[in-house]
């Protein structure tokens, strides 16, 4: 099978492509590095089948970031039948010549010119024959965000053999083939960095920016949760419960107090779910990202970190995981140490779920909007401190060289894509961790038989005593001791285990949580949820990616020791006042 590689620099559009030609659905978004890995799909191009793989963007051959070896060991090892070359239009003059060293190693080279919908508008012009005929390979105009020009790339183009430009031909070429007006039409860009990369009003907007994505999560999701959560209750009143009528007590106990309870408590998230994605999407293509980096460049500097550290970390309010797969574009092991080790501090969405619950049961919404952004200032001081006290063991020195890509919109496409890209992937943890977790928890809280469902003689309890000594002091009880150590396995267990200690579902369930507790065992609770350990996908992907036992290890027990410091700051004060 033939095999076609895209490659080129960073954000310049390989993945869209990728995705376009296969209909993969790799992620996408508008800051370099979002590609850190290879991937490879089976796909029909020119009526026939070939393997097309998708790579990291590179800015040379000599590049030594982790995602850059990627490149370079593919190219080593692999036989490629073809190289589509994809390069961002607007900026064809710096990228050509990377082209051009690809083509000395392998001269079956398609150049893709992508991103010609921008070209235009910024009032640039190609003469796009001369072009190829001069540099002696295809150059094929594309826009593989709306699909313009695609077509072109199935068809075998006929060449000219002209010889290999050497680097002081290229610049003449490109004078007399690509036309830049005097200046680039960019204004809206421009327009919108003024007001965003303002020195004095920058940082407070992105705060602000922060606040309002959660506000709006918080105040159209919660209501979206709930009528899930009525529905499935409703569900279990008006069908299941005819159904299950003489099934023996224990078995139902297991079906509905266990499972079913557990199940549809954590699925009531899925509008949040997509709500939140949608959101993330439209963000992290629009190339705020890069700007937010860039404001806190000089505050991460002083942190150990820099504004790259920073994208991975907002990168992590969605999932840890990705963010510590990203960290492969920092080119120094320690910046890029010092960053696995915060961004675990990152509020996931796994732990927006359970905030926005617990919160939701103990206050009222304009006071809970507020609550749920104290968590993210608080995960963002837990990032600080965390790198202020381990900047001294990973210290590093490398400037940061930053690109800031024009405003970009997704298109619906990318933006429906992704959202069910991520209900897949809660779906995916809700049928593997939660599901196993609800079993274990109603198991522990259900025998020895003949004792109160969830007192303190059954196993649960027994577990929960003996921690009891480490967690009072937080405010912490027994039995949400059980549901914070299922949590170290997926925070989405957290919620299921409620539902099952509790044998109550949605509404009821909170209801009832805001009559057993007080709101400042219920702040302790999510202080020592958002910071102790994520999850162990997050411990895995840490300890493969960094290849570090050391590492993992102080991950683990600093996470742990931070959080119970901090519940208990907490709750003590709270005790007080
Ligand atoms: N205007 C426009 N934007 C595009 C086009 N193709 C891709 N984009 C946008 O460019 C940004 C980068 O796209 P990606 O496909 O992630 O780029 P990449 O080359 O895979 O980036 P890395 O994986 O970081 O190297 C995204 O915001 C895309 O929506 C295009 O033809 N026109
Ligand atoms: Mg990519």
């Amino acid at each position: 099978m033939k095999r076609v590689a895209l490659i080129g620099m960073p954000n310049t559009g390989k993945s869209t492509l990728f995705n376009r030609i296969s209909g993969a659905s790799v992620k996408v978004g508008n800051w370099p590095g979002v590609t850190v890995d290879l991937h490879s799909v089976k796909t029909i191009l020119n009526g026939e089948l070939v393997e097309l793989i998708d790579l990291p963007g590179i800015y040379d051959l000599k590049g030594y970031s982790e995602d850059e070896i990627v490149v370079q060991d593919f190219l080593k090892n692999n036989q490629i039948d073809q190289i589509f070359y994809i390069l961002n239009s607007t900026q064809i003059d710096r990228q050509i010549e990377l082209a051009m060293d690809l083509k000395k190693m392998n001269p079956s080279i398609k150049i893709i010119a992508n991103m010609i919908d921008e070209a235009k508008a910024y009032g640039i012009t190609f003469d796009f024959d001369k072009l190829q005929a001069l540099l002696g390979c295809p150059v094929i105009p594309i826009s593989a965000k709306h699909n313009q020009g695609l077509d072109q790339l199935n068809k075998k183009i006929s060449l000219r053999n002209a010889s290999d430009p050497s680097k002081n031909d290229l610049k003449r070429i490109i004078n007399q083939t690509v036309f830049f007006p005097k200046t680039l039409n960019n204004k809206t860009t421009k327009k919108l960095d003024a007001i965003f990369l303002n020195p004095v009003f920058g940082l407070p907007i992105f705060l602000f920016v922060i606040f309002t994505v959660f506000q709006f999560v918080f105040t159209v999701g919660q209501p979206l949760q709930d009528l899930m959560a009525s529905f499935f209750t409703y569900l279990e009143q008006t069908f299941i419960n005819n159904l299950l009528l003489n099934m023996n007590v224990t078995l139902k106990s297991f079906l509905m107090e266990g499972l079913y309870a557990g199940i549809t408590t954590v699925a009531a998230f899925i509008p949040i779910i997509i709500l939140f994605f949608f959101i993330m999407t439209i963000i992290e293509d629009s190339g705020y990202f890069s700007r937010a980096a860039f404001l806190m460049d000089k505050v991460m500097e002083k942190m150990g970190l820099d504004g790259r550290a920073f994208v991975m970390m907002l990168m992590g309010f969605g999932c840890n995981v990705p963010a510590l797969m990203g960290t492969k574009i920092m080119r120094t092991k320690e910046i890029r140490f010092l960053t696995m080790l915060v961004i675990p501090f990152s509020l996931c969405s796994a732990r927006l779920q359970v905030f926005l619950f617990i919160i939701s049961a103990f206050f009222a919404a304009t006071q809970g909007a507020i609550v749920l952004f104290c968590l993210y200032l608080l995960s963002f001081f837990s990032i600080f401190i965390t790198a202020v006290i381990f900047k001294n063991k990973y210290r590093s020195h490398e400037p940061l060289v930053l690109e800031l890509p024009p405003y970009r919109f997704p298109t619906t496409k990318q933006i429906l894509i992704r959202g069910w890209q991520e209900v897949k992937h809660f779906i995916d943890r809700a049928s593997k961790f939660i599901i196993i977790g609800v079993i274990a928890i109603w198991a522990l809280t259900h025998f020895p038989e003949g004792l109160e469902v969830a007192s303190a003689d059954t196993y649960a309890g027994q577990i929960g005593n003996l921690f009891e000594p480490i967690f009072s002091p937080l405010g912490i009880e027994q039995m949400l001791i059980i549901a914070l150590i299922f949590g170290f396995i997926a925070k989405e267990i957290l919620i299921g285990a409620f539902a099952v200690i509790f044998g109550l579902e949605g509404i009821a369930l909170s209801a009832h949580l805001g009559e057993v507790f007080n709101a400042g065992q219920a702040i302790s609770f999510m202080i020592f949820t958002l910071i102790y350990t994520p999850c162990l996908s997050t411990i895995a992907t840490l300890k493969n990616e960094s290849k570090d036992r050391l590492l993992t290890f102080i991950s683990i027990t600093w996470s742990l020791m931070l959080a119970w410091l901090l519940s208990f700051a907490f709750y003590q004060l709270y005790l007080i006042v």
